[in-house]
């Protein structure tokens, strides 16, 4: 068992009971992230460990485990933990919503210190960000959670780019039941990289002014070439085409939907992987991670997944709160190619 071979940065899934191993088999871990934790981040360890409290669902417990070859530090720069290495950085960042800092002022503060820590550390392509904070659907006077995220987060972006547009990573959001607003993000030194948008989709910061005073600031996958190798992050994707959510509360079409927009992506993406491939399928994934919002829904969903699956590929269901309320699952997932390919 061991990452796939790259020098920079690979991703994987281990069991948790493996872990140890895994480390001492040669494997240089840059971060792990813990799903299903509500332990706090820590620094005193070789390696970046980020708790998150959505739970998981499986038979056995995994760690979703990003590895490197190349020498790294683990440290603390004002509110961000990290780990970086001379061409990238895992980042986690936590805040406690309180009374007077709600989340819009916390989205906003959060992504203005990633901005800037970014800038600083000279990391200036922010390839992949996820985002988890508790009651994405409930409101705050008036005013839907997931709304209120999105405002804070265009802010902090608007204000330091131009056509914004062109800087936006993919992303998830997801809605925990509990923990603070926690953001876990990706960036690399690189500028051989490239943000990606989906035929079938209107571009998330381009939706119409329904669904928010600000646009969700994200792109629907981001492509990063780290010279031994290159990867496709794909962000959430749910049952959405153009803008409008489809299959309202009904799971089984909302899960076909979903494959057909991954599809699409992979499709529009392919020749960025590999010139040669003649398609790039769901069951290339190296990883793919699925977020229900019933538990209930997770054996239906599970047997679909692992039919489109087939692969030795590791996947994760997590139970999380997509953010439309009707929308009950989404799909991410990372696609990567040797450069030789
Ligand atoms: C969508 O496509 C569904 O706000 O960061 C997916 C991925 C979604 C990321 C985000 C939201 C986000 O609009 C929701």
């Amino acid at each position: 068992m061991r990452a796939n071979k790259s020098k920079a940065l690979a991703v994987t899934l281990v069991p948790e009971r493996d872990l140890k191993k895994f480390s001492l088999d040669n494997n240089n871990i840059l971060a792990a992230v813990f799903y299903g934790k509500n332990t706090s981040i820590s620094l005193s360890q070789d390696y970046l460990r980020v708790p998150v409290s959505l739970p998981q669902v499986g038979e056995q417990s995994f760690v979703e485990v990003w590895t490197s070859d190349l020498p790294s530090e683990v440290n603390k720069f004002e509110n961000i933990f990290y780990a970086a290495n001379s061409d990238v950085v895992f980042g986690s960042i936590n805040f406690h919503e309180t009374t007077k800092d709600g989340l819009h002022k916390l989205a906003f503060r959060a992504y203005k210190e990633i901005l800037g820590f970014l800038d600083r550390m000279q990391f200036p392509f922010l390839a992949r960000c996820w985002n988890y904070f508790p009651d994405i659907n409930q409101k705050n006077n008036g005013i839907e959670r997931y709304k209120l995220f999105c405002s804070g987060r265009h802010e902090a972006f608007a204000e330091k780019y131009q056509s914004l547009h062109r800087y936006l990573p993919a992303a998830t959001a997801v809605g925990s039941k509990s923990g603070p607003l926690t953001i876990n993000f990706i960036a690399a030194r690189t500028n051989r990289g490239e943000h990606i948008e989906n035929p079938r989709q209107v571009s998330a910061y381009q939706y119409p002014v329904e669904y928010g005073e600000c646009s969700p600031s994200f792109a629907r996958a981001t492509y990063m070439d780290l010279g031994e190798s290159k990867y496709l992050y794909v962000a959430g994707t749910a049952s959405i085409i153009g803008h409008k959510s489809c299959h309202k509360d009904n799971l089984l079409p909302q899960l076909q939907e979903t494959h057909q927009n991954l599809d699409s992506l992979l499709n529009h993406s392919r020749c960025l992987l590999s010139r040669s491939a003649e398609k790039v399928e769901i069951k290339d994934a190296s990883v793919i991670k699925t977020y229900v919002r019933n538990v209930e829904s997770l054996p239906l969903v599970k047997k679909l997944m692992e039919e489109k699956l087939a692969g030795a590929q590791s996947r994760l269901y997590l139970v999380g709160d997509i953010c439309r309320s009707e929308l009950l699952l989404e799909v991410e997932g990372v696609w990567s190619a040797n450069n030789s390919d």
